[in-house]
């Protein structure tokens, strides 16, 4: 998966977004403190939807997803055009330099700080220090410039086109969808997810490692796929290109058995954001959900046996909440 992205800031709220999302990006990377990454980031979420601009801080906070703390911030930036938490932040060598590392492919919060601390702060500086770095992270620096570019959907849909009858030609029973934000309609995409699974693949019916590497050997004879970062029996994460003169692009391929599939295309269409509010909603109504299975939860506290699946509409009744497309989860 690609780097977790931000989630658009357009409308009438843009600029309150911008400074959220960048405050967002500091508690993750530099702090590392999940909790207010995701605050912010929800806060953000919900002001990019919001259709009228707000003129305050107690505007806001009637809003969902928005405490003090934020409404503060607001009422800050609209009085002194600025904040003083961020100025401090972009004034801040090294953490400018532990943001700019995490946006290397393979490359987290800790890897970077460490990086930074030993003096490692640049991209020059991390050419130079190939030795101190993985195979992942050594992919990650080599294409760095095409994976921070976004790519347009007609590349995704011909990319999507091309690996459907690549696997066809291979097997016409497999099934494939492209998942994450080209799923819920984006214009663009950070990266590629791609869902596979196959009839003689189920959860109790053992391992079929063959299935997802011809997939992958495929792709690579067809020059789509140039480079490989892992392969596992049920996931692959790699390089590939549509033709030459594209820019080179992150795909991961994701192999799972039928019987789990609808699951894990809702988890893997996301937004992140989405699944975190679809699975505080399931626990509320006693279920589990995650990207293999929903199960309902016991008066104990423990999971019982996965419910059975045929659509991703089936998970949304099981715990009673509205159906939404593809296109409705972009939050
Ligand atoms: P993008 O690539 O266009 O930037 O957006 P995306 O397709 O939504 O994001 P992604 O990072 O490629 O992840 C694909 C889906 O995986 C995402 O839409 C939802 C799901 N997912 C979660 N939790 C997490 C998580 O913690 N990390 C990642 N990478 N993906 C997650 O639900
Ligand atoms: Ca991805
Ligand atoms: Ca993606």
């Amino acid at each position: 998966m690609s780097k977790r992205k931000a989630p658009e800031s357009v409308g009438p709220n843009k600029a309150f977004c911008e400074f959220l999302l960048e405050l967002a990006d500091y508690e993750k990377n530099v702090s590392r403190n999940i909790h207010k990454y995701n605050a912010y980031r929800t806060a953000a979420s919900t002001l990019s939807r919001h259709p009228v601009k707000i003129s305050n801080g107690k505007e806001a906070k009637a809003l969902p997803g928005i405490g003090q703390k934020i409404a503060d911030k607001i009422d800050e930036f609209i009085q002194t055009g600025k904040l003083e938490k961020l100025e401090k932040i972009r004034a801040d060598d090294s953490s400018q330099a532990i943001t700019l590392l995490t946006k290397v492919f393979g490359i987290g919060p800790a890897t970077a700080q460490k990086f930074v601390s030993g003096g490692i702060t640049s991209i020059e500086d991390l050419q130079k220090n190939i030795n101190k770095l993985n195979n992942q992270q050594k992919i990650g620096l080599k294409y760095f410039e095409d994976f921070e570019k976004k790519i347009p959907r007609e590349e995704m849909k011909s990319l999507e086109e091309k690996i459907l009858k690549t696997c066809h030609k291979l097997d016409k029973r497999y099934v494939a969808a492209v998942c994450g934000s080209y799923r819920r309609g984006a214009s663009e995409s950070g990266d590629i997810d791609i869902l596979l699974t196959h009839p003689h693949y189920t959860s109790t019916g053992g391992k079929q490692p063959h299935l997802l590497k011809d997939v992958v050997k495929q792709l690579e004879k067809e020059q789509l796929i140039v480079e490989q970062i892992t392969l596992s029996e049920t996931k692959f994460m790699g390089v590939c290109r549509l033709k030459e003169g594209c820019p080179y692009r992150r795909i991961d391929i994701m192999m799972f058995p039928e019987d789990q599939y609808f699951c894990a295309i809702l988890y893997f269409t996301g937004s992140n954001l989405f699944n975190q509010q679809m699975r505080a909603h399931a626990v509320e109504q006693g279920f589990t959900i995650n990207e293999f299975c929903i199960r309902p939860i016991g008066s104990r506290g423990t999971p019982g046996e996965p419910l059975p699946v045929t659509s991703e509409k089936d998970i949304f009744e099981y715990i009673n909440y509205p159906y939404k497309e593809p296109t409705e989860r972009n939050i």
